[in-house]
């Protein structure tokens, strides 16, 4: 496999190479088949994604309540109507439903919902998964494993089986920092001696639950998302528990802690998952944190567009800052293109420039065929940069270097490498 490449044929090798490197997806909020309904598939799933929700309401003078009380399939068969057939789906959330189903082998001529819905029923739970990493060539996925999610939580407690080792673990502490007075409650309900005020005893009792939960999740990071309001160091109850318990405890264990920094909750409260909206974050605050804790490591990822470029520039200042993906309302061409560039041009090949954020299973397939898409131009003009040069290329190298953009750096900064 150590051919030179010719410039003549590098897109094509490198669109090749791209197609056959297996994905490892860091940050999704899929579940094991073990986890039983918590794991979303098929077209109903797809068609009522909070993305598409929002989208439906910029066309229907519905209310939201009212379409909340439709069932899934009703739900799926409206937004069916106003987002495919009433207007054409050319919204990157729309039209990844079509790459979907004709991924999938179905015929989109047809138009035909129940069609649709027909195939998707055959599958089992099983079957779908391994049929999706497949078409999607994902070798694994990380979860988002959240121990205040009343659903997911008693799976834990019951002794989850990590059987299906495509499904990796990331235990998730929004409640934790983003909402501590009530989750002091909560802790405490749990057995854990914490109080709403932060005292020595409660850090102790909150350095013991994340303990308790790495123990049980056995996660490849610790999680949260966090507003554009967030600052480091902060007198908050937020600044106090990462610096007094979040840092120390990930440190001990040598997990990174991956903050998604950006995301306004309920700007429109009534949609509710559909209602986040976006801000611009402080690119300082993790520059802190990376200086101040450089045995930690930080994963880390903008929502907004606008700080992108700094977010570059900053892990460029800390190997312990680990940029990734392009989050949510990100995750479209035009500025899947603009930042992957930009990331290249400044980090090299020392970042992961995507991760699915799929909820739905079978939404792996199009996130995927979209970015490998986006991510092949990118490497071929790169690449082409430098064979200019006179620089040779070979297939080994490509091969090795899409290899570490998909799956190794982000091995190597969790330690599975
Ligand atoms: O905080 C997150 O993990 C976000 O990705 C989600 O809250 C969001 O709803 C989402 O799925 C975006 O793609
Ligand atoms: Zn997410």
């Amino acid at each position: 496999m150590s051919q030179i490449i010719d410039r003549q044929s590098l897109k094509k090798t490198v669109i090749k190479i791209v197609q056959e490197t297996p994905i490892f997806d860091l940050h999704t909020h899929l579940y094991a088949p073990s986890f039983g309904n918590l794991l979303l598939r098929g077209v109903d799933e797809l068609l009522t994604y909070h993305y598409l929700v929002s989208e439906f309401f910029r066309y229907s003078e519905m209310r939201v309540a009212q379409l909340n009380e439709l069932s899934k399939p009703r739900q799926a068969e409206l937004i069916w109507k106003t987002l495919f057939i009433d207007h054409s789906p050319l919204s990157e959330s729309n039209r990844g439903v079509l790459t979907t189903l004709q991924k999938f082998g179905l015929d989109l001529g047809s138009r035909d919902l129940e069609t649709y819905r027909a195939f998707f029923h055959k599958l089992s739970a099983e079957e779908h998964v391994d049929k999706v990493f497949e078409l999607a060539n994902v070798e694994a996925v990380v979860m988002t494993n959240d121990p205040f999610d009343d659903l997911e939580r008693p799976i834990w407690l019951s002794g989850y089986n990590a059987s299906d080792s495509r499904f990796k673990a990331a235990l998730r502490i929004d409640s934790l920092l983003n909402d501590w007075k009530n989750s002091s409650g909560r802790l405490a309900a749990w057995g854990y001696k914490t109080s709403a005020e932060l005292n020595d005893l409660t850090l102790a009792e909150i350095c013991r639950f994340l303990e308790d939960w790495i123990e049980r999740m056995k996660p490849l990071y610790l999680a949260v998302s966090l507003p554009p309001s967030f600052r480091f160091p902060e007198q908050s109850d937020r600044g106090q528990i990462i610096e007094k318990c979040v840092v120390p405890v990930t440190r001990r264990a040598n997990l990174p802690f991956a903050m998604m920094i950006g995301v306004k909750k309920l700007v429109n409260p009534e949609l509710g998952l559909a209602g986040d909206g976006v801000g611009r974050g402080d690119v300082a605050s993790v520059e802190v944190l990376a200086r101040d804790f450089p045995e930690n490591k930080f994963m880390v990822t903008f929502l907004s567009r606008e700080n992108q470029h700094e977010a570059c520039v900053a892990a460029r200042k800390f190997r312990n800052i680990f940029l990734f993906g392009c989050w949510w309302f990100m995750n479209n061409p035009s500025i899947i293109r603009e930042i992957t560039a930009e990331r290249l041009e400044l980090l090299g090949t020392s970042f992961a420039p995507q991760h699915s954020d799929a909820r739905v299973l079978d939404q792996l397939i199009y996130k995927w065929i979209h970015s490998r898409e986006i991510i092949s131009m990118l490497l071929a003009e790169k690449y082409e940069d430098i064979m200019r040069t006179g620089w040779l290329v070979t297939e080994e190298e490509v091969a090795r270097d899409v290899k570490n953009l998909f799956a190794d750096n982000f091995k190597r900064f969790v330690g599975l490498k």
